[in-house]
């Protein structure tokens, strides 16, 4: 399905003729899983359509649903719960650190800093820091944390403050969050305002390349507004007087992450020459790029669907791993609904006695894989596969089996 997005116009360059090539059909909200006593049938479900921005090749889905109901009233997700993005932004911290020569004259904002979960590394370090969560529980636990943290949106309006009071960060880290802001423009603008003169933007957030090439179908949700490249990211950053001097690449992220590091006078690199180049010579800054996506989705679609019912068949039964954002988008765009799939298990602790969104299996401490020995396990967080089987090895050894969905299903077995 390609065809233009009649009224809309794109979320960052604010033209019109954004040409839709995905329609995941309506879905529930990702991260809104239920309690149990909830009324199920009042449940909201919004229509999920992706599409490609031809002046400035910002890809976005179309519906916008109010930032307060995904991230103030019903958000759960808790950044500390996974030991790999512990490790990966603690190395990034002690870089900024050294690199940037950070002490305790310095400021490091971070823009959706969640539980605190990388500046708390900064804070360790004496280097004084400022976080923004919307999220009030996230940021709850982070100033109980000593991680000062704002319960605030992040926008022109809270950098116009902090430069009132006299304060300018020399490094703004926002991670995974570029994705999710329907006010791309004021957000940016804000970093533009409150960033120190030669002070650096860090700015991570999965890659709309990997996506595709990966049939990442999963991690489309009305939490992500937009999907990045290296030629949205330098657009958007060049209307806002910011450059893109660096690229750095985090294959096994989330499916695959770039960080892009920006600045106030132009330095390229030459590994952001390259992907840059890379992006253009690939076709990834044209819609065709996109056109064959949504028959390669439709395949995933149908091969998991026949797997799973296959197994159901044969007698095995069958749980999953990971009460993710991603895991919500699959369940329901797939159909394994609980006769098919049923339970999940997560680490987190705010998810368990919780419902799965749409499709309400229930979310269960990962014990229950041993205690109730489903025969398969569906990992829908995927991107962390080798950490949960490391963690799952008594699982394992009796005999319990791993299904990934994407880029094509297959069941795994242990190493
Ligand atoms: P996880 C998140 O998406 C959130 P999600 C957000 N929307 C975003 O932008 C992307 O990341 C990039 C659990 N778990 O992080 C924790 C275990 O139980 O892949 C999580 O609930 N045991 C901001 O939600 C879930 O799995 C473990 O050992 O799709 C993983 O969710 C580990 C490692 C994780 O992404």
């Amino acid at each position: 399905m390609t065809g233009p997005a009649a009224e809309s116009t794109c979320r960052s360059c604010g033209e019109p003729g954004l040409a839709t090539f995905l329609s995941l059909g309506k879905t529930p909200l990702a991260d809104a899983l239920v309690s149990v006593g909830d009324d199920l049938d009042a449940e909201e479900h919004f229509p999920l359509d992706v599409a490609f921005c031809p002046t400035c090749t910002q890809v976005q889905i179309l519906e916008e649903v109010p930032a307060e109901k995904m991230f103030v009233d019903n958000y759960l997700y808790f950044s500390s719960f996974s030991d790999e993005l512990l490790r990966h932004s603690r190395e990034n911290a002690l870089r900024l650190i050294a690199e940037r020569r950070l002490g305790p004259d310095s400021l490091v904002v971070e823009v959706a800093s969640n539980d605190g979960y990388l500046l708390r590394n900064f804070v360790e370090a004496g280097v004084p820091v400022i976080g923004v969560d919307p999220a009030p529980d996230q940021a709850r636990v982070a100033n109980e944390n000593g991680v000062p943290t704002l319960a605030r949106f992040f926008g022109t309006e809270l950098a116009a403050e902090l430069v009132a009071e006299g304060r300018r960060a020399d490094v703004i880290v926002a991670n995974n969050v570029m994705a999710h802001v329907p006010e791309l423009n004021d957000v940016m603008a804000g970093v533009a305002l409150l960033l120190a003169d030669g002070g650096v933007v860090s700015i991570e957030n999965p890659y709309v390349r990997d996506l595709v090439d990966h049939v990442e179908f999963d991690t489309i949700y009305h939490e992500h507004l937009l999907y990045h490249s290296c030629t949205s990211i330098e657009r958007l950053a060049r209307r806002h007087g910011l450059v893109l001097n660096h690229v750095e690449n985090f294959p096994r992220l989330h499916g695959g992450t770039l960080r892009w590091l920006l600045g106030r006078t132009e330095k390229r690199s030459a590994a952001a020459t390259a992907f840059l180049e890379s992006e253009q010579a690939s076709g990834l800054t044209s819609l065709a790029y996109y056109e064959g996506f949504a028959a390669r989705v439709e395949r995933v679609r149908r091969d998991l669907r026949a797997l799973i019912e296959r197994l159901r068949g044969e007698g095995a039964t069958v749980a999953a791993y990971g009460a993710a954002a991603k895991g919500a988008t699959l369940l329901n765009t797939v159909g394994l609904t609980t006769d098919l799939v049923e339970f999940v298990v997560d680490r987190n602790t705010h998810k368990q006695g919780r419902l799965m969104p749409g499709t309400h299996q229930p979310v269960e401490h990962p014990s229950a894989l041993v205690d109730r020995r489903p025969d398969y396990v569906l990992v829908l967080a995927w991107n962390f596969l080798d950490e949960i089987m490391a963690q799952q090895q008594e699982y394992s050894a009796l005999g319990g089996r791993f299904v990934v969905p994407v880029p094509e299903p297959r069941i795994v077995e242990a190493p």
